[in-house]
């Protein structure tokens, strides 16, 4: 399956339906009150945790996410159906970031982010249904017992979203190629990585699950990393993205090589180059592998140098193959992450949108000729169907700060505004 980590996409939650005017029927009674329901809600668009999958590969091909709408309300009172909302299961790791052009006074963002799915079944909710309109009889008062207007239904949000994938996972093992990152997780873990025993066998990340009783720990294997490949050589840097969020990161050396030192130093100025992460943030543990094909000189020699020189360093001499201290890596492992998890859950993202977006990319002004302007997008429509009467729906505009947003724009008092195909002479606010 191909490794898709970035998508962009447009989500569209359902509109509301209309509200209808009807009265009752009834020719003993020719005046008998208004009977006209409400319209159902809009469906919204969630996103949602899925832990079987790792990338975005079978959303690619689908770029509108859209809610069922509403269904208009009906006489007799009947209130119309409710749209069904729509989930779109994203991997762990999931940032979802709006791809908007963004409107002047959220310049300061550089990106913006609604949200975040960082566990199993985490619901988010990204676009709002639009309510349904009132039916007439929700209008009906002593002052007019037979009105002639119902609301429309409100549109459901949409958004334009870039997908982004940061796997979860808390430990990341890194190494030039060939070294055998691949055969230890699949001695550690569950997976079954292909391995051979040429470079770039792995083109993609891949996850592992190790588990010690209720404790589990996430391990990505990824692609290897040759030197250069900061200014793009190899792979490339393309995935260190996803050790970003690793807690700990497992540098994995060839011992048999001819000069495995040169082999650390190579990852440690990658690493560095790639401005990706700040190393010195994570924890770290070098494992020498392969010392199977070590002679015992040659061994000892290693071991010597690596006291020396990685006195401060947490290091580790295995193979992947014969199995030879898998153990204590992997008490190691639980010791060195359980405090993580523990230190990390404190700081996970909020379960629910960051920002309300209706207000901030919405408004837009478009000068039609002088002093005639045309205002639109959905925050702005959906407040006049909700108040279908003129004097109203200006008043509940002036308690936005839609003002300011005018008047930096350019219009002036007296100057025309068409909202919904409706005129309005504008008027500021004298403030005395
Ligand atoms: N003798 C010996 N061979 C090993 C050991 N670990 C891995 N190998 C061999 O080294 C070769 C490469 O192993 P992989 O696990 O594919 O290496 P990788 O680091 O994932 O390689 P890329 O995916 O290309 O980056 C395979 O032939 C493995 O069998 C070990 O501990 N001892
Ligand atoms: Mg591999």
């Amino acid at each position: 399956m191909k490794f898709i980590d970035e998508i962009y996409l447009t989500v569209k939650a359902g509109d509301g339906g209309n509200g209808v005017v009807s009265f009752r029927h009834d020719y003993r009674n020719p005046k008998a009150g208004p009977d006209g329901g409400n319209g159902g809600s809009g469906g919204h668009v969630y996103f949602q945790g899925d832990e079987q999958t790792n990338s975005f590969f079978s959303l690619s091909s689908k770029k509108l996410w859209a809610a069922g709408s509403g269904t208009n309300g009906q006489n007799q009172l009947k209130t119309g159906k409710s749209g069904e909302s729509t989930y779109i299961k994203v991997p762990l790791g999931t940032i979802i970031k709006l791809n908007e052009e963004k409107p002047a006074f959220a310049q300061n963002y550089k990106e913006i982010i609604l949200g975040e799915i960082l566990f199993p079944q985490q619901t988010l909710l990204i676009a709002k249904g639009g309510k349904g309109g009132l039916g007439n009889a929700a209008f009906a008062s002593s002052v007019n017992r037979a009105p002639h207007y119902a609301q429309k239904g409100r549109l459901g949000e949409k958004f334009q979203l870039k997908l982004e994938l940061k796997i979860l996972a808390d430990v990341g093992l890194l190494g030039l190629p060939n070294v055998g990152k691949s055969t230890l997780i699949n001695a550690l873990t569950n997976t079954k990585v292909k391995t051979a025993n040429f470079p770039f066998t792995t083109l993609n990340p891949q996850l592992g699950v190790l588990t010690k009783g209720e404790q589990k720990i996430t391990i990505a294997d990824l692609p290897g990393i040759m030197e250069g490949a900061a200014q793009g050589k190899g792979l490339g840097l393309q995935f260190l993205r996803h050790i970003v969020r690793c807690s700990l990161i497992i540098y994995v050396l060839d011992a048999s090589r001819d000069n495995p030192w040169q082999d650390l130093s190579v990852l440690e100025k990658e690493l560095k180059d790639s401005g990706f992460i700040e190393p010195q943030n994570k924890q770290k543990i070098i494992i020498w592998n392969k010392i199977d094909l070590l002679s015992l000189a040659k061994k000892k020699e290693l071991q010597k140098k690596s006291q020396l020189e990685l006195s401060n360093e947490k290091h580790l001499f295995i193979s992947a193959t014969q199995r030879i201290n898998l153990d204590l890596l992997t008490q190691e492992l639980f010791e060195s992450i359980k405090k993580s998890q523990e230190t990390n859950i404190i700081s996970l993202s909020p379960l629910h949108k960051i920002y309300d977006f209706t207000v901030l990319v919405d408004w837009q002004i478009v000068s039609l000729k002088p002093h005639y302007w045309k205002l639109t997008g959905s925050f702005i429509e959906n407040l006049s169907q909700k108040y279908p009467q003129p004097e109203k729906l200006i008043q509940h505009l002036k308690k936005t700060n839609l003002s300011e947003y005018l008047q930096q724009k350019g219009v002036k008092s007296n100057d025309v505004i068409v909202i919904s195909n409706q005129e309005f002479f504008w008027q500021y606010e004298e403030h005395n």
